[in-house]
């Protein structure tokens, strides 16, 4: 009885995968993250799918919105749903990402809740751990993310920790996984024992889909990525992108198509409109020419990348704003 399962690679030699007749059905079903901001869930997410589907940044709070991950296996379609930061929220966009956060908890299959290998358990972790405890149909995977940023005996402390976190709250972890989605370390086996929580079931998603984002919500990200970089202290807070129209320009020729895009960059205070543009308009500059060569690898076509910077006044705590924004 509650025996510490933890993986480790020498504890899971890889052996081949012998299809058993008919035993081997087909699984399909959800899998979310959830984790303080910060805790690499989205990193995770895109190691998974193999492919930038979420946005990440060494700022807390990146993430605004559920973004679905879609991992196409021979024998399970694995969809994972990586969602805000759970924290305490300061402003009304606070509170409603963590509604996002526990609607999506609800409705998954099996739950990962992540915990950096390098921070030590905080009231933060905790306080997640409590309202995870209190679901009790569905199963929870403990991931320890971040792996390579510590030694061996640093993370085998942890994991006796968020073993005994569960205890504490009267429930097991159905796993303890160490990953690094940065080193590739365990990011397949973490794929391994998800599969087998989901339930049996034809794909729910067409086979090559990667994500189920819509392509100017993905630009929108894509521009707020490149925006964050570099930016500290409340500002990451305060970007939000829009992207407003996407027209293919006209009079090109067809081998030569052209796709201007226009999108706002909104901040709350005009204050904060220098840093964002920068001197002489280098920084937007910067901004432009780093997001619009993703958007071209993402739409496969050369960009006009048209970015405005525009004041939404306290943007995050006033619901007529957040409503344009689509939050
Ligand atoms: N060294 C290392 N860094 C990582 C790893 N995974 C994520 N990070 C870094 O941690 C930071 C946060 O990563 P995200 O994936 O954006 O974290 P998140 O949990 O999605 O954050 P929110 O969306 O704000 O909740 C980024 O700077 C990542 O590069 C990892 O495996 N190793
Ligand atoms: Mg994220």
């Amino acid at each position: 009885m509650g025996h510490m399962s933890v993986r480790t690679p020498s504890s899971e030699p890889s052996e081949p995968s012998v299809p058993s007749k008919a035993s081997a059905a087909h699984r399909a079903g959800f899998a979310c993250f959830v984790g303080r901001p910060n805790a690499g869930k989205s990193t995770l997410t895109n190691a998974l799918v193999g492919q930038k589907v979420a946005i990440t940044a060494d700022q807390p709070q990146t993430t605004r919105h559920t973004v679905r991950g879609i991992v196409h296996r021979p024998d399970a379609q694995l969809i994972l749903v990586d969602t805000p930061g759970l924290h305490k929220p300061r402003t009304l966009l606070g509170e409603r990402l963590n509604d996002v956060v526990r609607t999506t908890w609800a409705e998954v299959d099996v739950i990962g809740f992540c915990l950096p290998a390098n921070e030590k358990l905080g009231p933060g972790d905790r306080f997640i751990a409590k309202e995870l405890a209190a679901i009790k149909k569905t199963p929870k995977i403990a991931i320890v993310t971040k792996t390579d940023l510590v030694e061996g005996k640093a993370l085998a402390e942890q994991l006796i920790a968020i073993d005994q976190l569960g205890r504490e709250l009267g429930f097991e972890w159905a796993e303890i996984v160490p990953v690094s989605a940065v080193a590739d370390k365990q990011v397949d086996l973490l794929a391994d024992l998800l599969v087998p929580l989901l339930p049996e079931g034809p794909a729910l998603y067409p086979e090559g889909d990667l994500t189920d984002e819509p392509e100017q919500v993905m630009i929108a990200e894509l521009i707020r990525e490149a925006a964050l970089e570099g930016v500290r202290d409340e500002l990451p807070h305060s970007i939000a992108v829009v992207v407003e129209e996407m027209i293919p320009r006209e009079d090109r020729p067809a081998d030569k198509p052209l796709l201007d895009i226009h999108a706002f960059v909104y901040i709350e205070r005009p204050s904060q409109k220098g840093i964002i543009i920068g001197p002489k308009g280098q920084r937007l500059k910067q901004v432009g020419i780093k997001s619009r060569k993703q958007i071209e690898a993402l739409l496969g076509t050369p960009v006009f990348l048209d970015l405005h910077v525009k004041v939404a006044k306290d943007w995050q705590r006033d619901p007529r704003q957040l409503r344009k924004l689509g939050f």
